[in-house]
């Protein structure tokens, strides 16, 4: 069915052909304006793109799995409808980004079907387990905190459908965001228990979020030619540094604490420095060896598998529709 929506790879072009589409897409990076899907591109360009806008899309999805987990037990009505709210804009996310990874050649069933056998990636930071209400306060303000952050540049990526879709995702995190800080506020004006889980909840999430933003720089192979593309406009530890700076002046606000002790700002690089990350941690995770790594794919193998009905009724609903409007111009061809 999603294979329809398809937007077809470039056909073989002539050496001419294609050097004039090189000499097109070079000016448009070179004036930071768009590249559209019918546009010719590089294949590296193409591969990068999907690589990216694929994982991110999985990630949306696969990160409805923590706070899912918890919408049953939110304490009141009104924390069960903001949660909701917010993990049905994750899976809004995911389709606009599967839609603008559609436009670069490859058929969501596909990227599905990648995901669910295990062969892509998405972010590690949804292999952690979310054990406490306190986890909704520190996802939504330092997870959702880190994806606006390393989202926001993201908006003036070069491949026009991923930017335009970065825009909308951006203003609806930002909710996201103000949620959880505003659980964990909560929490931590409550009673010393409770400022004790939020506190808890901060200790774990702060060095998964700040790995959200990639290896460091000198080991990330993708950067370099991913800031020449203007797909990624900032380093890695760039963005890090600049999330540890909005976090340092957000946690005061909470009355809680960053577990780390070397977080300074350097005068001299005008940079926000912290103390080391577990980077073994990091590899293991993407490797499938995290804390809910297999669970996470097997909630998602037996969400695909329950939603098999719902795909092929609305195949058959799209083949009944084809029909009709084939028979209705035949008819009027014949007229
Ligand atoms: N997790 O060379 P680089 C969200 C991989 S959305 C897993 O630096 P790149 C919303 C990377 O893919 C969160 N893998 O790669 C939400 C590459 O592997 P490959 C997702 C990671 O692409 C909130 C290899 O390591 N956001 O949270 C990670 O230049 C709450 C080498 O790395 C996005 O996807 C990682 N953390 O930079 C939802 C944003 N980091 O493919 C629900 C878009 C790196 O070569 C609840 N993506 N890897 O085998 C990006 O900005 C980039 O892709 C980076 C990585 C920055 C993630």
């Amino acid at each position: 069915m999603a294979a329809q929506n398809l937007q077809s790879v470039p056909a073989e072009l002539t050496p001419e052909e294609d050097a004039a589409g090189q000499a097109h897409f070079d000016r448009i990076i070179a004036e930071d304006s768009r590249i559209e899907p019918r546009d010719w591109m590089p294949a590296a360009y193409r591969k990068t793109l999907l690589r990216q806008v694929s994982q991110h899309a999985h990630s949306e999805i696969i990160g409805m799995q923590p706070e899912a987990n918890w919408i049953s037990r939110a304490p009141s009505l009104k924390r069960k409808a903001i949660l909701m709210a917010k993990v049905q804009d994750e899976a809004g996310h995911g389709l606009y980004l599967y839609s603008a990874a559609e436009t670069l050649g490859q058929s969501r069933d596909k990227m599905m079907d990648d995901l669910i056998a295990g062969k892509a990636r998405y972010s590690s930071i949804f292999n952690y387990p979310a054990l406490t209400w306190a986890d909704m306060g520190a996802i939504g303000w330092l997870v959702d905190g880190a994806a606006i952050c390393n989202q926001v540049p993201l908006c003036r990526a070069s491949y026009g459908p991923y930017g335009r879709a970065m825009v909308r995702i951006c203003k609806e995190e930002s909710f996201h965001q103000r949620q959880g800080f505003e659980i964990l506020l909560e929490l931590s004006n409550g009673t010393p228990e409770q400022k004790q889980m939020a506190q808890d909840a901060v200790n774990r999430w702060y060095a998964p979020a700040l790995m959200m933003f990639g290896p460091p720089d000198d080991d990330s192979p993708n950067s370099k030619q991913s800031m020449a593309w203007n797909i990624k406009r900032f380093s890695n530890d760039e963005l890090r540094s600049r999330f540890v700076g909005m976090m340092v002046e957000q946690v005061r606000v909470l009355g809680l604490t960053l577990p780390d002790d070397q977080i300074r700002f350097n005068e001299d690089t005008r940079k926000w420095e912290h103390g080391p990350l577990d980077w073994d941690e990091f590899h293991e995770v993407l490797a499938g060896r995290g804390p809910c790594n297999a669970q996470r794919l097997e909630r998602r193998r037996a969400a695909h598998d329950d939603g098999a009905w719902v795909r092929e009724a609305a195949a058959a609903y799209a083949d009944k529709q084809r029909a009709k409007q084939s028979a209705k111009q035949q008819k009027e061809y014949a007229a």
